[in-house]
């Protein structure tokens, strides 16, 4: 059985507050995860995380976005910087509750043809999982043809694992409680984007990947049903369950 995992940037950082972790609510996840893992020691997981507030504003500060790119150096520092420094993070608190947790930063290893498309190499994450380790990607900037380099979204990099690793479960966990309606009211099931375009509005915060539109349009394209939860339903998620909004494409 093989889980992808994202924590959203929002839930483990301030996302108002330039690099700021939020400390409280990652070592909640990081405990979820390693009872879940403890609970359950056949399950494969890789854990992607989000820019927050990491990320984000690197990237608007340089004005680079999934498809506006930069040749500056300097400016791909920054960015994959900041994330570098909100994987270790990451990597602590998940290795303070017993995760065997291991960095996987996708500039080094993933890029984008001229069209767009993705390609980010699977073996090595494929390998960590068989040799026991819990890989932890995130969110970065990566080489793009003919533009230099631009915003590889964390769902993104979740979409492309769970083909590649055929994953069985993918859950998003954020800091809504699922995919809302117009009236505030978690959506159980999506199977359209149509059917939710007039109750997404765009995120609050500086978020140059698109908030919950763009992690809806990007889970419609999995070949398995994915969840969309809050921390508070993290265990129910690891424990099998499907809490939330399951998007099913
Ligand atoms: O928060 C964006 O990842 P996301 C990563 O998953 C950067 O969309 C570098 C802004």
């Amino acid at each position: 059985m093989t889980t992808v995992l994202k924590l959203g940037g929002s839930v483990v950082t301030e996302k108002d507050s330039p690099e700021t972790v939020d400390h409280v609510t990652l070592d909640e996840v990081a405990a979820a995860v390693g009872a879940g893992l403890e609970t359950d020691d056949g399950t494969d997981l890789v854990v992607v995380h989000g820019g927050g507030s990491f990320g984000h504003h690197h990237a608007a500060a340089h004005e680079v976005t999934t498809t506006d790119g930069t040749h500056d150096a300097t400016a791909v520092r920054e960015i994959h910087g900041a994330m570098g420094a909100l994987n270790e993070a990451v990597l602590d608190a998940l290795s303070g509750h017993g995760v065997e947790a291991v960095p996987v930063h996708p500039l080094s290893v993933a890029h984008r043809n001229e069209d767009g498309e993705l390609d980010l190499p699977a073996a090595g994450v494929d390998r960590m999982l068989r040799e026991g380790f819990v890989p932890v990607l995130h969110g970065d900037v990566v080489a793009h043809e003919g533009k230099g380099a631009t915003i590889l979204s964390g769902d993104d990099i979740v979409v492309s694992l769970a083909q590649s690793l055929a994953a069985d479960r993918v859950g998003l966990c954020s800091t809504v409680p699922g995919v809302l309606d117009e009236d505030g009211s978690v959506i159980p099931t999506v199977t359209a984007f149509e059917d939710v375009a007039d109750a997404l509005g765009g995120s609050d915060a500086t978020d140059v990947t698109g908030g919950m539109a763009g992690k809806v349009r990007a889970l419609l394209d999995l070949d398995v049903p994915a969840s969309i939860f809050s921390p508070a339903d993290l265990s129910v998620f690891l424990a099998g369950g499907t809490p939330g909004t399951v998007v099913r494409g």
